[in-house]
């Protein structure tokens, strides 16, 4: 998102916004072909195993009870759509590229390491992290820094009910989340676009808000490796960037941690991100957003909402200059 053009100045989708779908399209026509049998050639094996990984991907069920409080009543953005258009530079920069690359990370084992100011470090492998509170489907609105937006039924529980079971030291003041970060299973960590690990952060008090969920899956299904499984967060308050993917570590610190994106381009995205119409960003206007889904000739621009439609999350904020705290 930070060599691409700007994808709110025009109305026409960019090309680069409408691949996807033609990628997924002709994906499925060869697999088409590869079945009757008018495809050889040495790569295809290994294309088809990717495949029959992929096809396999977001097939546990994970169903939870929906909580009407988090409840967007706006039409679901479509699975197809929501598990093909993805920013996920661990495997590649282009949207297409996650839902054709991610087959290659490991989800199982997982265990996520709890660092730092807390009186209760620890480790935690998946499967207890999920059971440490009831996971609940929240429908969230989640908007990408570079203005398209979806709506998604997530499942996962506060992270305030983790961050409680640590028991944060009394200088315990940020919160860090860190990404896997394999050359083996990642290959989009060999070009230096960022620098790896992918690492997000957060106030304490932002961590504690409700709003904040840790995610295991999506649809009633366990998170697609495209998606961030097997665990991340979701902040729909924020710019997609801050929803780190595929966390392996969650530190407690005293200093606001540097995050990727700040340190990639501090001038353009802050340490904050909440989604703020007011506030563009340099290169272009964050007052409207694409919704997924809708484009076409006829999509009509949304008008985006202060912290993206949460105004619950406005008294994290009092007092502050949200120009200068972008
Ligand atoms: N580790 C990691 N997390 C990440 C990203 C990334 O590149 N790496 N991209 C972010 C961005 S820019 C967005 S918009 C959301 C996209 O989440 P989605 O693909 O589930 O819609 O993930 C965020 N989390
Ligand atoms: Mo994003």
């Amino acid at each position: 998102m930070l060599i691409k053009r700007s994808p709110n100045g025009i109305d026409l989708p960019f090309p680069s916004e409408i691949t996807p779908r033609a990628v997924f399209e002709s994906r499925r026509d060869f697999i088409r072909q590869l079945a009757l049998g008018s495809i050889a050639g040495s790569a295809l094996l290994e294309m088809a195993n990717r495949e029959a990984f992929a096809q396999t991907i977001g097939a546990a069920k994970l169903v939870a009870k929906p909580n009407p409080t988090y409840a967007v009543m706006e039409k679901k953005t479509a699975y197809k759509d929501a598990t093909s258009y993805n920013n996920f530079y661990e495997f590649g920069t282009d949207k297409a590229d996650p839902a054709m690359t991610a087959g290659s990370l490991r989800t199982s084992p997982w265990s996520i390491s709890i660092e730092g100011e807390v009186k209760k470090p620890m480790r935690l492998d998946l499967d207890s992290l999920m059971k440490l509170a009831p996971l609940e489907e929240r429908i969230y609105r989640l908007r990408c820094v570079e203005g398209w937006s979806m709506v998604i039924p997530w499942v996962g529980y506060s992270l305030s009910q983790l961050i409680k079971k640590v028991e944060p030291t009394g200088n315990a003041r940020y919160i860090e989340f860190v990404t896997l970060d394999d050359k083996k299973q990642m290959p989009g960590l060999r070009s230096p676009v960022l620098e790896w690990p992918y690492v997000e952060g957060l106030r304490m008090d932002e961590a504690n808000h409700p709003l904040s969920l840790l995610t295991f899956g999506m649809y009633g299904e366990v998170l697609p490796n495209q998606n961030g499984a097997p665990v991340r967060m979701i902040l729909p308050w924020k710019y997609g960037f801050k929803s780190a993917k595929s966390i392996v570590k969650i530190r407690f610190v005293k200093e606001q941690p540097r995050t990727a994106w700040n340190l990639a381009a501090p001038n353009e995205y802050g340490f904050y991100s909440n989604v703020n119409p007011n506030v563009d960003h340099p290169r272009w206007s964050q007052a409207t957003e694409r919704r997924i889904g809708e484009d076409g000739l006829l999509a009509r621009k949304r008008k985006t909402l202060m912290f993206n439609g949460y105004s619950e999350v406005a008294s994290l904020y009092a007092g502050m200059d949200l120009k200068k705290f972008f």
